[in-house]
């Protein structure tokens, strides 16, 4: 098994690396490393794998074997969507990428979008932006395929993030991002959530830190193979870790 995360030479400057967290994606990931490398030719790749019982990693492993721009982040178990987002975040930073993107490993995020986000932010006459969020709830953004309950939550976690947390934007609950690497270094990174709220949290914490992000429409589309792994047990430890945060900003008002 080919393990990355020990390789500590640089990328050129200027680079994108786009990663993906992933625990039992092995039915989707093959097509979306493809799709990826066809969108974006000279990006890096990076998968955080959870040793998924599906072999996921192994097929990523394959894949980095032949490809040198393919890197497998390979954890000893479960450790949560956060953590693997963090820790790719964290690789990509440490060698030099420029750019990071995260997008989900079951192929609701089209690689298509990569160069609009990309492009986003560095906007025609205007500052550029660290974060470009690909949303679904802003005109031109949609989502297909959830349930009337998965819409409900995710509707009341979003207008919870810009409402009770602060945060000025509508999709905070996205998990697909480009992040410019410098802003990194002035986020605070410790004890970030573990889980889902990883992503609520992330958005809080680079708001409070003058980092400036903008949305651009996207269509989600809910997996046709594979199964979600955000249960029931995953949205109320999100829903604490928010509550959390809410208490948080409510006392440092
Ligand atoms: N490494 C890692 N990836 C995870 C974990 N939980 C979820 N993921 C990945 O996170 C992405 C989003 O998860 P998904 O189940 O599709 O959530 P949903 O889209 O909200 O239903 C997918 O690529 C999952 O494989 C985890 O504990 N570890
Ligand atoms: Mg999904």
């Amino acid at each position: 098994m080919k393990e990355t995360h020990l390789t500590l030479s640089k990328w050129p400057p200027g680079t994108v690396v786009v990663q993906i967290a992933t625990y039992d994606e092995a039915a989707s990931i093959g097509h979306l490393l493809r799709s990826i490398h066809t969108t974006l030719p000279d990006a890096q790749i990076l998968v955080i794998d959870d040793n998924s019982p599906d072999g996921t990693a192994q097929i990523v492993a394959q894949q980095a074997d032949e490809h040198s721009y393919i890197h497998l982040l390979l954890r000893v178990d479960r450790r949560g969507l956060g953590t693997a987002t963090l820790e790719g975040l964290t690789f990509a930073h440490q060698r030099g990428a420029d750019i990071a993107v995260h997008l989900d490993g079951d192929l609701s995020h089209d690689p298509a979008d990569l160069p609009r986000l990309l492009e986003a932010l560095t906007p025609a006459n205007k500052e550029p932006f660290d974060i470009a969020i690909g949303s679904r709830k802003i005109p031109g953004g949609n989502t297909v395929g959830w349930s009337v309950k998965r819409r409900v939550i995710s509707w009341l976690v979003c207008w919870f993030t810009r409402v009770a947390l602060r945060v000025p934007v509508r999709d905070g609950s996205s998990g697909f991002r480009a992040i410019r690497m410098q802003c990194i270094e002035k986020i605070d990174l410790t004890n970030l959530a573990s889980g889902y709220a990883f992503f609520e949290d992330f958005l809080w914490r680079a708001h409070r830190s003058g980092t400036r992000i903008t949305e651009i429409p996207i269509t989600f589309t809910n997996r046709k193979i594979g199964e979600s792994k955000a249960n029931g047990i995953e949205m109320l430890r999100g829903a604490y870790d928010l509550i959390k945060l809410a208490v948080y900003t409510c006392l440092k008002r």
